[in-house]
């Protein structure tokens, strides 16, 4: 692509999935700019989103296939991946291999991947991430619908005069449809919003009602909901002839002694509201899904949906919001282990055998395959003997990490296809090979509302990477299945796929996108959004208001469900119930956002938010290190005391692996208790201990080297020109200087030092030419330097840069609240003091914080509620 050309594609994150406009620099980079004309953002970006050009650099990319850590070429890395499948399926039969896929694979990618493994292996083991993400929706949408179908579309959560958020920090997980929520609630300030959580997160901030219900009792909630609206005579007698199930569930609903946590008042005001609101949206996420109830969680909401006839009609629906880019695209394609692709059920041989003969397929498997904590542990059993993982990071974020990592690097043969070699999962590969990212490679991807979006090529591909489908589809030719896999671009793979939800369709399947299979690779490669169905009569509208449903009867089926509690409220010896999930600026692992300087200003380290009486009682201080552990792992956190979580809960982030903090995996400690229906494992509520983590000694250290100290503790994040690092231990180095040249590599420079023995603090600079490449602050506590201070300074700092602080006339900014200005906490306090600021706008005019993408608004709001009555009492 032509430097200074526009071209319009997909972020790479969230599955709002907004239009990004890229235009690169021609140097390998490219400005980004929010798509006005996309339906999902109309221009906005979040702080991620806007961050992409700073994640496209080449450092750290895997450019070349390797086999055992050596350089080969493509022919010799996919001949052995081809020999080796084979031979395995041989011996072994196919059901010992497997894929492990991912809702960041491109609907094509995932498309071919699905086909080869089902229909010509002939196993159904190909499982993805999403069964960690989305896999309870799944379920309960095919229970209640007969489909896995959203019904509504995000035009919804603007005209609903009652939004309820139901375990989802959509200010930080999906930050622009959350603006447009506060958009419209500006607007129209009748509009409500209830936000159900057991932490208080930014997204209260949106909220006129939190509800801090105790973790898994959602479905105690919502039969309370269910049977109070039969009681207040809110049941729909006209949608009643459209639905199944409603005595049996209604009778459940009644039965439920599930304790909630909440109060019965403030149960009283959410019931009340949701029952005389009409225009209802319920927006639910990973506090749903991600439970070992989670599909009972999905149906229970959907009850109380189905019961009122509130779905599919303009402003009211429940509402189930995506994670990855292409969540809902891998559930179109039939990316999970239970699924067929265009929403076809393995289960039923007539669609089957309908795949089977469109592909022309040898053989279709008749039983759903492993889900994807089965599946890890069959490889662990060595039941899988040849595992191809692309585009996730098992060994860090599937629960019981540390038994999945051993797992992997105990198969016998494992492919890995990233783009980094580094990752976690990487590190453990026979063969590796590299893929093409976000910017490099064309295809689509569906976000939550059904949208279908092209994500499109701006970059040349690096080195020797390929795209995903491209790999999949050289390794099907090189199995034997020449014809099936003869695909010369995505287009082509768009335009089969598109013809067979036809097929599919005319089977009675809601997915069909057959009117798209007329285009010609121009008119893919020029392809606006569109919301499907895209057929000769539908375009893009909402489902189910017409009654119509896809199960065998045409009904939606309402499920009797009984609450159960978290399988965190079991253990005696591990008394904290621990919640984990994600923060405003990471993305998952962090192998792309992790690259942007910017975006490791909010949050550098791994953390724990710990209510402050919990740790009283327990002797955790704040910014000291707190120990976690649980039956399967340990982990070493950053104390956050906070009443933003309720005492007996803890909440740490998932992002950080063994690349940025080793004592930081959060999924080594996770259980792998699953859902018993989705198999979808249960992220967010897993029994822990807790006790202070006794560190002799503390630092922080900026560095130009890569090198990850060897330290009790270590945490790192990138930088202009180098890596910030927070460090503790057990025992104290002996020699100051000693370590910081061990530490990060750097045995030939010059050092300065300022020691105090009699405190025992040491601050030691690594000098070469005159510039320093490493400067480390230590002590026996959490060591005050003004950090963003002297992240700031390392590109070609002096030694001066041990003051550890800015002069007296520049003040420390304080961790960055604004990314997009880089405006730090200290900054923006000061001026709402100084300046008397009242209000988020007020900061914006001021300062410019919180002007451009918004995605701190939040924060600015807390920020102003902590800030302002320490004015008004001055
Ligand atoms: N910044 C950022 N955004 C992302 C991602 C990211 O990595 N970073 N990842 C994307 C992906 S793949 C996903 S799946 C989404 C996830 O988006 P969300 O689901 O919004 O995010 P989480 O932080 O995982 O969890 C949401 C909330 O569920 C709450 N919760 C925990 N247990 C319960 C419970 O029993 N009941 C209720 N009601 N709530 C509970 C948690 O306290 C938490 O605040 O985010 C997407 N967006
Ligand atoms: N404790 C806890 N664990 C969780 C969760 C939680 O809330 N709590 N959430 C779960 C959820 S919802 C999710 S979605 C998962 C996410 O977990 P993962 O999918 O394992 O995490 P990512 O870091 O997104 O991994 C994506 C990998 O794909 C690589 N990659 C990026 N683009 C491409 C590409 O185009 N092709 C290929 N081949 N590779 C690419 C990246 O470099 C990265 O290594 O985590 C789950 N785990
Ligand atoms: S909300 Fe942010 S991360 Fe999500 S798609 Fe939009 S810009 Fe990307
Ligand atoms: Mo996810």
């Amino acid at each position: 692509m032509r430097a200074g050309t526009e071209v319009r594609t997909t972020c790479a994150y969230c599955g709002v999935g907004c239009g990004v406009i890229a235009t690169p620099d021609g140097k390998g980079g490219a400005a980004i700019k929010g798509d006005t004309d996309h339906p999902a953002n109309r221009g906005r970006l979040c702080s991620k989103g806007l961050a992409l050009g700073e994640t496209l650099g080449l450092e750290g990319r895997l450019l070349s296939p390797r086999i055992n850590g050596r350089d080969a070429g493509w022919d010799e890395a996919l001949d052995l991946v081809a020999a080796r499948f084979r031979k395995t399926i041989a011996e072994h039969g196919p059901d010992a291999v497997a894929f492990y896929v991912s809702g960041q694979l491109l609907s094509e990618d995932y498309y071919v991947a699905n086909k080869l493994m089902k229909g010509f292996i002939g196993s159904a083991n190909i499982d993805s991430n999403s069964r960690l993400c989305m896999a309870s929706t799944v379920a309960g949408h095919r229970r209640a619908f007969g489909t896995d179908t959203v019904p509504g579309v995000y035009e919804d959560l603007e005209e609903a005069d009652l939004v309820v958020l139901v375990g989802s920090n959509l200010a930080w997980c999906h930050p622009v449809l959350y603006q447009r929520i506060a958009a419209a609630k500006q607007a129209r300030p009748a509009m409500r919003v209830v936000n159900i959580d057991p932490r208080r997160t930014a997204t209260c901030d949106l909220a006129d009602l939190h509800l801090a219900i105790d973790p898994g009792a959602d479905v105690a909630l919502f039969n309370r909901l269910l049977a109070r609206i039969a009681d207040a005579g809110a049941l729909s007698a006209e949608f009643s002839a459209h639905v199944e199930g409603l005595e049996e569930s209604l009778a459940a609903a009644r039965a439920d002694q599930g304790r909630t946590g909440l109060g019965e008042a403030e149960i009283a005001t959410f019931l009340d509201l949701w029952i005389r609101t009409e225009k209802v949206v319920t927006v639910y996420s990973q506090g749903v899904n991600q439970s070992t109830s989670g599909t009972d969680k999905v149906n229970a909401i959907l009850n109380c949906h189905l019961s009122t006839g509130r779905i599919g009609r303009p402003g009211m629906g429940p509402f189930s919001i995506t994670g990855q880019p292409n969540a809902m695209g891998g559930r179109e394609v039939g990316g999970l282990a239970n699924m067929l692709a265009c929403h076809l059920d393995i289960e039923d041989p007539a669609h089957r055998s309908l795949v089977r003969s469109f592909w022309d397929a040898p053989t279709m498997p008749e039983k759903p395959g492993l889900k994807a904590v089965e599946m890890f542990r069959a490889v662990a059993e060595g039941r899988i003997k040849a595992l191809w993982i692309m585009g996730s990071n098992p060994a860090a974020t599937l629960p019981d990490a540390d038994a999945v990592r051993g797992a992997i690097a105990a198969c016998d043969f494992v492919v890995v296809s990233d783009l980094f070699a580094t990752t976690d999962t990487a590190r453990l590969a026979d063969v590796l090979l590299p893929a093409a990212g976000w910017g490099e490679k064309d295809g689509t991807v569906t976000n939550s509302d059904r949208t279908i979006s092209r994500q499109r090529g701006f970059l040349p591909l690096p080195g020797s990477a390929r795209p995903d489908w491209a790999i999949l589809a050289e390794v099907g030719r090189r199995m034997g299945w020449k014809a099936a896999f003869d695909y010369a671009s995505p287009a082509e793979i768009f335009l089969e796929y598109a013809a067979l939800s036809g097929h599919a369709a005319a089977q009675g399947r809601d997915f069909d996108i057959s009117a798209l299979c007329g285009l010609d690779r121009s008119g893919y490669d020029a392809l606006a959004p569109v919301r499907w169905p895209v057929t000769a009569t539908r375009r893009g509208g909402r489902f189910f208001a017409d009654g119509a449903f896809f199960t065998p009867a045409g009904k939606a089926r309402m499920l009797p469900v009984t609450s159960r509690a978290a399988s965190g409220h079991v253990d005696v010896e591990a008394p904290f119930v621990l919640n984990t999930g994600r923060i405003r600026d990471q993305w998952h692992t962090m192998t792309r956002s992790g690259r942007a300087p910017r975006l490791n200003r909010h949050l550098a380290e791994p953390f724990l938010e710990i209510h402050p009486d919990d740790a009283d009682r327990l002797g955790i201080r704040a910014a000291h290190l707190v120990e976690v552990e649980s039956r399967h792992g340990r982990a070493i956190l950053r104390a956050m005391v906070t009443d933003r979580v309720s005492p007996g809960q803890v909440f740490a982030p998932m992002h950080w692996t063994a690349e940025h903090a080793p004592t930081g995996r959060i999924d080594a400690l996770v259980a792998p208790f699953t859902d018993p229906i989705s198999g979808q494992p249960e992220s967010k509520a897993c029994p822990v201990a807790l006790r202070p983590y006794a560190a002799t000694w503390f630092g922080f250290a900026v560095t130009t080297t890569g090198a990850l100290p060897a330290t009790d503790y270590v945490a790192r994040a990138r930088i202009a020109g180098g890596w910030r690092m927070e460090l503790a231990g057990a025992e104290p180095p002996r020699d100051w200087e000693a370590f910081a040249r061990e530490a990060f590599g750097l045995p030939d420079a010059e050092a300065v030092i300022v020691a105090d023995a009699a405190r025992g603090t040491a601050r030691v600079a690594l000098v070469r030419d005159g510039r320093v490449q490493a400067a480390l602050f230590a002590g026996p506590g959490p060591v005050a330097v003004s950090r963003e201070h002297v992240a700031s300074q390392l590109e070609g700092a002096r030694p001066e840069i041990l003051s550890g602080r800015p002069n007296a006339n520049r003040p420390d900014p304080g961790a960055t609240l604004c990314s997009c200005f880089g405006i730090g906490v200290n900054t923006i306090a000061q001026a709402i003091a100084s300046q008397g600021l009242l209000s988020v706008e007020a900061i914006g005019s001021a300062l410019g914080a919180g002007t451009n993408c918004g995605s701190c608004r939040p924060e600015l709001a807390t920020l102003l509620m902590r800030c302002t009555p320490r004015i008004a009492a001055e």
